[in-house]
């Protein structure tokens, strides 16, 4: 199976983060709605208010079954508005969702909220990760066991408002030919709720080994994920306003990251999103496009197709 299929026809669900958690594949998407709000470049027009838990028995042929809602803005004591991407990990039978959303300064905070079951429902805390910001939070859990979250996102998702992990007294986008703007990524500490180190810039190289240029249609923008391929780290992000999935190869969790080609070419609607799976042996990308909505660039629809990978671990998804 090379062409994605959609997964869930019933409701417009986004950024669809994959997990097999005990042998059963779960999936952890944004869930777009009609609230009615103008689109514009801050992304307003995303005013999502809850999350669904999917579990999908087979990506080749089965629709996603709904297990209900995991957690509610209205649950969560800090929320100002706009519940984006989220992700889940399980350390010791317990499974954390890190998620993102605004304070009620308007300010994009990621979240940690608890529970026994990967369906959920999931119980935040208090605060928001102390020196936390921004979106689009990715949780990887490397083979020794450590968990590290990337994270990082332009324009609506407040990343040109840090230098390094300080606020900016005026956002700074970065111009051709000066080092684009780069995710971050911190090891959490070992109950999972809070960093355990200062996020770290990661540097997505280009195919001479420089550091990305903001003129690069192949820049960061949003999205990040990660997964292992026979020992590598492959770091896999969206381009944004280029509307590319990419992916970059490093040795270390912390990168460098050399860019290494594209994974998906731009589909209907403006934002790129996705995850990559290892579910009964065979790796799945899972993404999302507006056809279904006929193009409204806030109501998106998940899909899934399978790829591959070549002698050299390059990525074959088209
Ligand atoms: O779903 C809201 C935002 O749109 C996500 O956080 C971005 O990655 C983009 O998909």
């Amino acid at each position: 199976m090379k062409t994605a299929r959609y997964l869930f026809p019933s409701d417009y669900m986004a950024d669809p983060s994959a997990r097999v958690f005990n042998g059963r594949l779960y999936i952890y998407p944004s869930h777009d709605w009609e609230s009615g709000v103008p689109e514009n470049d801050n992304g307003d027009h995303f005013n999502m208010r809850d999350y669904h838990c999917f579990s999908l028995e087979d990506p080749e042929t089965g629709l996603a079954h709904d297990e209900g809602v995991i957690l509610s803005v209205e649950d969560i004591p800090w929320a100002g508005r706009q519940l984006w991407d989220n992700d889940v990990v399980e350390k010791d039978g317990r499974y954390y969702l890190i998620f993102c959303l605004k304070d009620r300064h308007d300010i994009f905070r990621l979240g940690v909220a608890t529970s026994d079951r990967p369906e959920g429902p999931f119980r935040p805390e208090a605060e928001p990760i102390k020196g936390s910001y921004s979106i689009d939070p990715c949780v990887f859990k490397d083979d020794d066991g450590q968990i590290y979250v990337y994270f990082g996102g332009l324009w609506g998702g407040q990343l040109q408002n840090y230098e390094g992990n300080t606020p900016l007294p005026r956002p700074y986008l970065p111009e051709n030919g000066e080092t684009a703007l780069h995710p971050r990524v911190a090891r959490m500490t070992d109950d999972v709720l809070q960093f355990a180190e200062a996020p770290r810039q990661i540097v997505i190289l280009d195919e001479e080994g420089r550091p990305m240029t903001a003129d690069n249609p192949h820049r960061f923008f949003e999205a990040s994920w990660m997964h292992k391929y026979k020992g590598k780290y492959y770091f896999s992000y969206s381009t944004g306003d280029t509307h590319l999935l990419c992916y970059a190869v490093g040795d270390s969790p912390y990168g460098p990251f050399r860019w290494r080609g594209v994974l998906l070419e731009p589909v209907v609607g403006w934002t790129t999103h996705h995850s990559i799976c290892e579910y009964r042996g065979r790796w799945y990308l899972f993404h999302h496009d507006c056809v279904p909505s006929g193009g409204k660039t806030w109501l998106r629809s998940m899909k899934v197709k399978e790829i591959s990978y070549d002698e050299k671990g390059d990525i074959q998804s088209e």
